[in-house]
């Protein structure tokens, strides 16, 4: 059995995509990230990042945190979304280290901005344009390689699981979809998927509208430095 750490986040749906696709029973443990699970001494023995999402699979007792390193367990576990041959493993790889490097963190950072920074994106207009024209040119990187291809690495793969939840928020992050038609193409065929459709419904109860956060749970989240990871043993 599977043991899914989880909050309702583009982070956290890859892994409940690649669970769904798989059709494979897992245990969903919600991780509070404002109430602070995330440092809790068992959780950081699985997730010395303190980040969700981490996966435990009771059969063979591996843990593994980071979801690029989680969407290749599985794949390797199940052999599903990653082809066998070394070429096309590395088509997979290069884009889902794209994702995780890349898209994931930049995402984050426009997120960041337009949801969370105090005064609002307006009060921040030099970070924020930074990181929303990152945004917009990984848009044309994907554009460029969804013309040619259906998916990022060809067929159907991790890569696209790790992807397109990072692109589901991109009207709140008033980011233009219509000058990249194959993108638009690709999140549409993703989003249609009946697996992609459940694995966006999981924990639908512990989904919180995006900015909505009290003051201390924000210090939770945002006031994390060197000093308080080394407070936690
Ligand atoms: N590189 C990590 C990023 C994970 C991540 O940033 N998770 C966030 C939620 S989306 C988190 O757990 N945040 C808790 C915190 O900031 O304390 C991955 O891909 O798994």
């Amino acid at each position: 059995m599977l043991d899914l750490y989880f909050a309702p986040t583009p982070n956290g749906w890859k892994i409940t995509i690649m669970l769904e696709e798989c059709e494979l029973p897992y245990n969903l443990i919600p991780v509070n990230l404002g109430a602070g699970d995330q440092f809790k001494p068992d959780f950081l023995k699985i997730s010395p990042n303190n980040r969700m999402p981490a996966l435990v699979d009771h059969e063979t007792d591996i843990s593994v945190f980071e979801s690029g390193a989680i969407l290749e367990y599985l794949a390797e576990t199940t052999g599903r979304f990653m082809p066998a041959d070394l070429d096309g493993k590395y088509r997979v790889r290069q884009w889902l280290y794209w994702q995780v490097g890349g898209l994931g963190p930049m995402a984050g950072q426009v997120s960041h901005f337009v949801n969370y920074a105090p005064g609002g994106k307006e009060d921040h207009e030099y970070s924020h344009t930074r990181y929303k024209n990152e945004y917009d040119r990984l848009f044309a990187v994907m554009q460029r390689s969804l013309s040619n291809n259906a998916y990022l690495a060809g067929e159907y793969s991790i890569a696209d699981m790790a992807a397109w939840p990072w692109i589901v928020p991109y009207k709140r992050f008033e980011q233009d979809m219509d000058a990249y038609p194959d993108v638009r193409r690709w999140f549409d065929a993703i989003k249609n998927r009946p697996a992609v459709r459940k694995a966006m419904d999981v924990g639908k109860a512990l989904r919180r509208p995006p900015g909505e956060m009290s003051e201390e749970q924000r210090k939770m989240m945002f006031g994390q430095t060197g000093a308080s990871v080394l407070k936690n043993p």
